[in-house]
């Protein structure tokens, strides 16, 4: 009779089985991550630091011919960098070890450039080495930026440069023990003698993999992460941690700028964004920067439009002349953890009850429970034929929030192409807020709501695996807990200048926005008759602050007393690094003692975009 029974039983249980699992194992949609690339979006925020003789000479791109004496810090202290890190609750630090003037912040073999002919511990130290060994201590992951661009070395331009830099590399990625991000710059100008190279990505590649096979390689289009697209800490809305890379190269070859920015649904390669920006207006150190660290505000803008879309954040941090992290920044980012965790602390969706439309097979493993969870390896599922589920929440009492959060599984692919949210209120549902791709993490701002129950719909391209739901009600601004961040109005009064050319309204080069500008023919040059003479040390340049814009990259600048006898002060000069980061130039043109000026011309050569015209958002002189 017992065995009778159980034999029912299991008879049973294996029909209802059958009659409930309509799918098959959970299979991976499209392009996936490696195990080391959601280690990697694991880690979301870290530190970049740009360090080298541009921290002591002021300007952005150095050009290779500088005096490695110029490299002289005073009080190097890489724990320092770290421990800043680790309190900033950052996952770690990447070094840019050598940027395109090819000095080497440890003592290569294949360079003359580097720290061994500085005067820093009398060219007996390696920054390398004290960075990677405080890393080590502070637990947190070192990482290397390279510039395969590279002015100093005379090889460069020739096929043997290629074998060079992959010797550099090999040195750099045996020496310093695990690295988990190697960054390629994809800026490729001229070497001396205006060489260009053409660079062997698979050698280099190739070295990068055989010494360090976990490390995440950073460039425009990969392969282990992505540039996406801009220096302002701006990635997509849309952002797809899928790109289509065949036929594409870092640099001059790669996708556009838009297409680094929303990655591509459905493409062939997993290659997930990264968001680099500098917590100053440049990514090297400048003394007349340390007024301008970006705002609390303006951090967490950057958070939530970098992490919070699917993004991790690589925020630079340039160390100063003395060779620490200045006390301006490090206080910021103190201030930046502090907002972080006021923002996000307490998830309001603790005891909530979900429904969902449909759960895969009824399973336990899949159901709404692990929405609530912090296990990111748990989720929730629908059955393979459910592309348009949705879930209700019933929070059990009203609660006051303006902000949502949600996490999709990513190891078995990227699947979310949009969702939208609505709230209960009067009655009736309401819209609350839509959006496009989750990814990684999604966090959506939008205005306090108050309100008892909320209903998410997803509109999936295979069955949807979502991981986590949060709710916060975050405080909109933190300006007051900052210091304030007056910008240092030394400039020059404006009232009396006449534009003489272009003929133009001038008041939209000397006005506060910088949203509005001249757009003026390439063969007019800019001139500007101040009035009265008047003593000057430089001009600063306001471009239109959009990305690989019609801004001016070559210039020569001149000046006069009488608007007929110009004296050339500037010849075939460059706004560094401005197609990229198109933020105010502020060059100084008489280092020691100012000069008498009434006149001044500025005349464009080359322009960012190569078109007919330029445009200026604003002209300041100091
Ligand atoms: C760019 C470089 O040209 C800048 O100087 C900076 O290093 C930035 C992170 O990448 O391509």
């Amino acid at each position: 009779m017992k065995f009778k029974l159980s034999l029912t039983f299991f008879l049973f249980l294996f029909l209802y089985q059958t009659a409930n699992s309509q799918n098959q194992p959970l299979k991976a949609y499209g392009a996936i991550p490696t195990q080391d690339q959601v280690n990697w979006q694991q880690m979301e925020y870290y530190m970049f630091t740009h360090f080298g003789p541009n921290t002591f000479t002021d300007v952005e791109w150095g050009n290779g011919k500088e005096d490695p004496k110029v490299f002289n810090p005073t009080h190097v202290d890489c724990r320092q960098w770290a421990a800043t890190a680790k309190a900033a609750g950052m996952k770690g630090i990447i070094i840019t070890a050598k940027h395109h003037d090819g000095f080497c912040l440890w003592p290569s073999k294949y360079s003359t450039h580097t720290v061994r002919e500085s005067l820093w511990k009398d060219g007996k130290g390696d920054l390398l080495k004290e960075l990677s060994e405080a890393c080590r201590e502070y637990g947190l992951k070192f990482g290397v930026y390279l510039s395969p661009w590279d002015q100093n070395h005379p090889a460069y331009g020739t096929p043997e440069y290629n074998q060079v830099f992959a010797n550099t590399l090999n040195e750099v990625l045996s020496g310093y023990g695990e690295v988990f991000e190697q960054w390629f710059d994809g800026a490729n100008g001229e070497g001396k003698d205006g060489k260009k190279q053409v660079y062997d990505w698979n050698l280099f590649h190739n070295t990068v993999y055989r010494n360090q096979p976990q490390a995440v390689i950073f460039s425009d289009v990969g392969p282990g992460c992505r540039w996406m697209g801009n220096e302002q800490g701006v990635a997509g809305k849309t952002n797809w941690s899928t790109l289509n890379i065949k036929g594409y190269e870092p640099g001059h070859g790669a996708p556009s700028v838009d297409i680094l920015n929303t990655g591509v649904q459905g493409g062939e390669a997993w290659v997930p964004a990264e968001t680099d920006v500098s917590i100053r207006p440049g990514w090297f150190y400048s003394p007349s920067t340390d007024d301008k660290v970006k705002s609390v505000d303006k951090l967490m803008d950057i958070y939530y439009t970098s992490v919070g879309r699917n993004s991790n954040l690589l925020l630079n941090v340039p160390p100063d002349r003395t060779g620490r992290i200045n006390a301006n920044d490090s206080i910021r980012l103190m201030e930046f953890r502090k907002a972080r965790e006021e923002s996000f602390s307490k998830d309001l969706i603790g005891g909530a009850e979900i429904k969902a439309s449909n759960v895969r097979d009824n399973a336990a493993q899949y159901s709404v429970a692990n929405l609530l969870d912090d296990n990111y390896n748990t989720y929730w599922a629908t059955d393979d034929s459910e592309l348009n589920p949705s879930i209700e929440i019933d929070l059990k009492q009203a609660k006051t929030f303006n902000r949502m959060a949600l996490q999709e599984y990513i190891p078995l692919g990227q699947r979310v192409a949009s969702f939208s949210v609505k709230y209960w209120g009067n009655g009736g549902w309401k819209d609350l807020t839509d959006a496009t791709t989750i990814g990684y993490k999604r966090i959506l701002r939008f205005p306090a709501i108050s309100t008892q129950k909320l209903k998410i719909s997803f509109t999936a391209l295979a069955c949807p695996l979502i991981s986590k739901v949060s709710l916060y009600n975050a405080p909109e601004s933190f300006s007051a807990t900052e210091a304030v961040n007056k910008e240092n109005n030394k400039s020059l009064s404006t009232s009396k200048w006449k534009l003489i050319s272009p003929v133009a309204d001038l008041s939209k080069i000397t006005d506060t926005d910088d949203n509005t500008f001249l757009e003026v023919k390439r063969k007019t040059p800019l001139v500007i008759d101040m009035g009265e003479a008047v003593l000057i040390k430089g001009f600063t340049y306001i471009p239109f602050n959009k990305v690989q814009s019609s801004n001016i990259l070559r210039y020569n600048f001149y000046i006069s007393l009488d608007g007929k006898n110009w004296t050339q002060v500037k010849k075939n000069a460059i706004f560094n690094n401005i197609a990229n980061n198109p933020v105010k130039q502020e060059v100084t043109l008489f280092a020691t003692n100012s000069e008498k000026v009434r006149y001044i011309k500025l005349e464009p050569i080359e322009t960012v975009d190569s078109g007919d015209n330029y445009f200026v958002a604003g002209i300041k002189l100091f």
